[in-house]
């Protein structure tokens, strides 16, 4: 009896110290089904998992269930939520360093953004994310967004006087303004009733959101002006992850690693596909020839920016020299 007993004790304990030694992380992600980000972040998911032998389960809550953007980053800093899939914009407000993404125009192309990402110049963003509890695991592609309104943009003058949306950094709204447009900081989620009852006349993204959540229902035109590239990543809580074991810490690295690779594979073919769709449903999809136009409305933008932060000309040099 008491040998049985005893068993059971040394059971029960050995129990209890694989679920202390167990933990269970919770992931925020904006998108729904059907978006590259989603599917992308389930298999991070599945990846911690195998990785980790589930000694760290990830449970991802998408549609932006857990909170806003702006809260969830919050969130994450704090280490209530672990994990998310974050857009470097509203990051810039908190992290003054990852601000550089949010400059118009700074990025040649998609891939050239992800060659200043791997550079010295995102080596120094992500330490700066870090210090702020964000850990940046692996950055993540979100295209190029353009403006989308029921008319066509070809002009900064098509700007002038539309109440357009963006997202929560002063940086897009000295954009929106510099054009002579009223800019309007909202969350993703507001976004699409502002459009359908006119409180905005416009907003911009890339194919993939403008399509996943129904923008493309409440406009006409997509113009591609192309003028903000900005990455994303995978990012964790700082404190959270300095505190597992080497092994973990690889393991859980190397899973946002394969997500984010999975991710970009994703994001190719469904951006191309995003587009078909919503010009199937109606979208004029319209070229802007010459982009030079809006560039030079946003050299106030970077005059003011960097006359206030005069720190980040050292960044934005290295952004612009590299090839
Ligand atoms: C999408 C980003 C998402 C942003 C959203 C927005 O993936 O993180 O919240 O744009 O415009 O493209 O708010």
């Amino acid at each position: 009896m008491f040998k049985k007993r005893s068993l059971l004790l040394i059971g029960a304990l050995a129990c209890l110290s694989f679920n202390a030694s167990a933990e269970s992380w919770r992931a925020w992600n904006i998108h729904n089904d059907g978006h590259p980000n989603t599917a992308a972040m389930d298999r991070f998911s599945e990846l911690v998992n195998e990785a980790t032998s589930g000694e760290i389960t990830v449970e991802v809550f998408h549609g932006g269930v857990l909170g806003s953007q702006p809260d969830a980053l919050e969130q994450v800093r704090l280490g209530a939520i672990e994990v998310g899939n974050f857009n470097l914009g509203p990051i810039g407000p908190v992290v003054k360093e990852a601000n550089l993404v949010s400059l118009p125009f700074i990025f040649k192309s998609v891939p050239h953004m992800f060659r200043v990402l791997e550079g010295e110049a995102g080596q120094t963003i992500g330490d700066a994310m870090a210090a702020a509890g964000l850990k940046p695991l692996a950055w993540v592609d979100a295209g190029a967004r353009s403006f989308y309104s029921q008319k066509p943009i070809e002009t900064p003058a098509d700007v002038e006087g539309l109440k357009i949306r963006v997202m929560n950094n002063d940086l897009y709204t000295s954009m929106i303004s510099a054009m002579g447009g009223n800019p309007s900081p909202m969350a993703f989620s507001e976004v699409q009733q502002a459009l359908k009852t006119g409180v905005v006349d416009g907003a911009e993204n890339n194919f993939p959101s403008f399509k996943n959540v129904g923008h493309y229902e409440v406009t006409t035109h997509y113009s591609l002006s192309e003028h903000l590239i900005i990455p994303e990543c995978i990012c964790v809580n700082t404190a959270k992850f300095d505190a597992l074991s080497a092994e973990l810490q690889a393991a859980v690295r190397g899973a946002a690693e394969e997500a984010a690779l999975f991710q970009r594979e994703l994001w190719a073919v469904q951006s191309e596909q995003a587009r078909k769709d919503v010009e199937a449903a109606g979208i004029v999809v319209n070229e802007i020839a010459d982009k030079g136009p809006f560039q030079a409305a946003m050299v106030k933008v970077y005059d003011d920016y960097l006359a206030a932060n005069p720190d980040m000309a050292k960044l934005v040099e290295m952004a612009q020299a590299t090839e």
